[in-house]
Formats: C-alpha cells, sequence, structure tokens
C-alpha cells in the first residue's frame, strides 16, 4: 500500500504545488462563479417559456424543480443578451479554474480504502456527483454553444436536470469545506502548508511557485475571456471573439450584416414560397381565420423598435432597426382587444426550430413585432424573409423567421 509507485499512495503524487492553499484559492473562486452560473442558467430556462407546454418544452413543469419558474419580463430590452451573455462568458472563463481545482484534489481520487467510514463513504460518494456533474455540465455547455447538438434528445432538459444534481452537491461540498478554506486563506500559510492531506509527503523540486501557478490559471481564464466576450459585447469588439464560433466569421455588411443563425438554406425554405404572390399569413383567433398578403400588412400600422437578437448560445446582436406591425394590433385583428398567448408557426419543414410560443405580456409590448423589414430594408432571407417575429428581451429561439401562421389563445 505505501508503495509511491501506486496513485493510491500519497507518495505517488509529487506536485509541490498541491496543498490546502492552493486548492482553497480555486475553491472560493468557483464558489462564486458556479453560484452565478447556476442562477443564470435557471433564469435562462425561465426565459425560455416552458410553461407554454408542449410547444416550447416536452417537460415544461420540471416538477419541484420547476417551483422557482416566473414569468419573464420584456424589460429592459436587453435582459436575456446580459444573462446570457454573462452564463456562456463566464462558463467559458472558469474552465482553467475548474481543471486546476480538479487537478489540485487528484490524489484523493485514488486514496485508500475507499470508505473508512458510513461518512467517509458518503462523503466520496457525493464527491462522485460533484466532479460527475461539474463535467457533464461545463461538457455540455461548451458543446451546445460550439453548435454540436449531438444529445440524445433536448440539450435544455439534460443541462437543466444536471445542473441541479451538480449544484446540490456542490451545496453540500460547499458546506463542508468552506470553513476549513476560509480558515486556510485567513492564516496565509500560502507557500507553507503543513502536512494534510493535499500536500505531497515528498515533494518534488519545485519548478513554479504556487502563486505562478495560480498566475497561470489566471492568465488561462483571460485569455479565453477575452477572446469570448466580443460574441456579446458587439460593436468593433465583436471581432476579438476568435474562439466563438460565430464570433470569427463575418456577418457581412449593410442592413442585413449581423449574425445569422440558421440559413435558409439550412431550414430548406424554397424561395418560390416567399414571393410576395405566394406567401400568404394564417392568422387565427377567437373570430376564426384570416389569409394576409405581405400587401395586407404592409397597410396595417407599422412600427419600429429597436432591438437585439440574443442566442442562447451566447452570442447576441447590437440592437436592429425592425419595422413591421405588432403583434397586439394582430391580435385584435382576431377578436382580441387584451392579447392572449401566441403560437407562432414558420414555414420552415426541417431542422432548426419551426415553432415558439410567446406569453401573453410578451405579445401585449408595443415593441413586440411581426418584422418586415430590418435595418431600413426588406428582410433578408437568412433573417426571415418575408417576415419573422422579434421580442424585447427574449431569447433568440422565440423569434421565428419565416412565419407562416399565428394562432392566438391561450395555452
Ligand atoms: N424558423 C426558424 N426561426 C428561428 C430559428 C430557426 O432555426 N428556425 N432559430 C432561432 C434562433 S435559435 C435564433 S438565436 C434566432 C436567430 O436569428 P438570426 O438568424 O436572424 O440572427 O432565430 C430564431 N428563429
Ligand atoms: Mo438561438
Amino acid at each position: 500500500m505505501r508503495d509511491s509507485r501506486l496513485p493510491s499512495s500519497p507518495g505517488f503524487w509529487r506536485s509541490p504545488l498541491r496543498g490546502p492553499w492552493f486548492t482553497s484559492v480555486l475553491g472560493v473562486v468557483l464558489l462564486g462563479g458556479i453560484t452565478v452560473l447556476f442562477v443564470t442558467g435557471l433564469v435562462s430556462y425561465a426565459a425560455y417559456n416552458p410553461g407554454l407546454s408542449p410547444v416550447n418544452d416536452q417537460t415544461p413543469g420540471k416538477g419541484l424543480l420547476g417551483f422557482y419558474l416566473f414569468a419573464w419580463p420584456t424589460n429592459p430590452h436587453w435582459l436575456y443578451r446580459f444573462t446570457q451573455g454573462v452564463h456562456v462568458t463566464l462558463g467559458i472563463t472558469l474552465i482553467p479554474v475548474l481543471l486546476a481545482k480538479l487537478w489540485s484534489v487528484v490524489p484523493k481520487l485514488f486514496a485508500l480504502p475507499p470508505a473508512r467510514s458510513l461518512a467517509h463513504a458518503l462523503e466520496r460518494l457525493s464527491l462522485l456527483l460533484l466532479v460527475g456533474g461539474a463535467l457533464f455540465e461545463f461538457v455540455t455547455g461548451v458543446l451546445n454553444i460550439q453548435l454540436d447538438y449531438i444529445f440524445p434528445g433536448s440539450f435544455y432538459p439534460l443541462h437543466f436536470y444536471g445542473a441541479w444534481v451538480f449544484f446540490a452537491a456542490f451545496l453540500a461540498h460547499t458546506v463542508l469545506k468552506l470553513p476549513v478554506a476560509v480558515r486556510t486563506l485567513r492564516d496565509r500559510r500560502g507557500e507553507k502548508d503543513e502536512r494534510d492531506d493535499l500536500t505531497s509527503p515528498r515533494p518534488g523540486r519545485p519548478t513554479l511557485s504556487r502563486r505562478g501557478a495560480l498566475r497561470l490559471v489566471g492568465g488561462g481564464s483571460l485569455l479565453l475571456f477575452v477572446t469570448t466576450v466580443g460574441q456579446s459585447l458587439g460593436g468593433a469588439l465583436r471581432s476579438t471573439a476568435l474562439l466563438a464560433p460565430h464570433g470569427g466569421s463575418d456577418p457581412g455588411s449593410g442592413p442585413g450584416g449581423f449574425q445569422i443563425n440558421k440559413t435558409a438554406a439550412y431550414a430548406g425554405i424554397d424561395a418560390k414560397e416567399t414571393t410576395d404572390d405566394a406567401w400568404r399569413l394564417v392568422v387565427t383567433g377567437r373570430t376564426g381565420a384570416v389569409r394576409l398578403s405581405r400587401a395586407d400588412l404592409l397597410k396595417m400600422d407599422l412600427h419600429s423598435s429597436a432591438l437585439p437578437i440574443a442566442c442562447v448560445e451566447g452570442w447576441s446582436t447590437d440592437d436592429q432597426w425592425w419595422r413591421g406591425v405588432r403583434l397586439r394590433d394582430l391580435a385584435a385583428l382576431v377578436g382580441y382587444d387584451d392579447p392572449p398567448d401566441l403560437l407562432v408557426e414558420s414555414l420552415q419543414r426541417r431542422g432548426g426550430f419551426r415553432r415558439a410560443a410567446l406569453r401573453a405580456d410578451q405579445v401585449a409590448d408595443s415593441r413586440s413585432l411581426l418584422a418586415l423589414f430590418a435595418n431600413g430594408e426588406d428582410l433578408t432571407p437568412d433573417h426571415g424573409h418575408p417576415a419573422r417575429v422579434i421580442v424585447p428581451a427574449a431569447p433568440g429561439v422565440l423569434n421565428t423567421k419565416w412565419v407562416a401562421r399565428m394562432t392566438f389563445g391561450d395555452l
């Protein structure tokens, strides 16, 4: 057992960097960071209108875990741009910290005997959930923003349930370890830890101080931060988002020159169906259904609003100038002075997000439009010509493109 060639022996682990101080610093950073990730993640789920089932989510209530769900507001209009930008940018920035933290405690993974007591067995089990949960959440998150939708089923439920498992283990771990971490940091023992189960009993020669190692981790985080954050900040900084999947790509210039998620070609939109002659919008409500041509829509009151597109993947656009018909005017057209919920369906037949449901307060907001124009010109095919929905503060996925049908009524 004491054979230092085996990872179960403390002597196997020689790095002089390991020790309570190093682990505590990283732990305290993660305590703050992961709490923010958890909160911004939960609100992102609420913003998705899961309650409007089964359109937006197949398992809308999330049982007990949905206790906190609330109606996502429409103000300020950049709300989701902010919360989801923080969620994704912070998640990416924390990757080096997480990896360093796991590295700093890895000897414990191999420690024998597997359990010294029932309490010790329970503690190790909770660590399995903690480490497994952390890896699961970071890996699924990164895959989602890299547009690799390889999950069995939807990303949302996986990342959501995973977050609760992870956060429960994280809370238990915090309760157990925070007092020790605070004591360690307060004692400022920095470079000279006493013997404990993190410090190597026969450390190798240091090539880097602990503070130096922390600076390295911080430098890695900073590098990830500056190559990611541009996708949410916009303006001239957008081109610095080298790491972001859409960041480096140039969305072009002119009125349609802002980020495109799924192109018309990807969505299988047939240009013949979107001409003024062919395209009709079917609006259904209390008084029945009406079919509107683009010319009919242009005869209605047109309004403008400056709103961004903000995707769950973390990227967002600056405010764009949209012009079109207010959703609440369309509701009034089919018998609702007081707008109800709205189901929007796209012409699109394959891939992507073909329909989305909006809540009554989103429909009622005077900035919510069925947009026909962006930045003074007809919508481009990729941005949803002939008509798309745009709603303040909402996730991009609710801004359905290539709209064909709108059904008003309580969902
Ligand atoms: N019909 C349809 N509408 C859609 C999508 C789609 O795949 N199909 N993607 C949504 C998502 S996830 C986002 S972020 C926005 C992106 O809009 P943009 O491509 O104009 O930037 O469109 C939304 N509307
Ligand atoms: Mo999106």
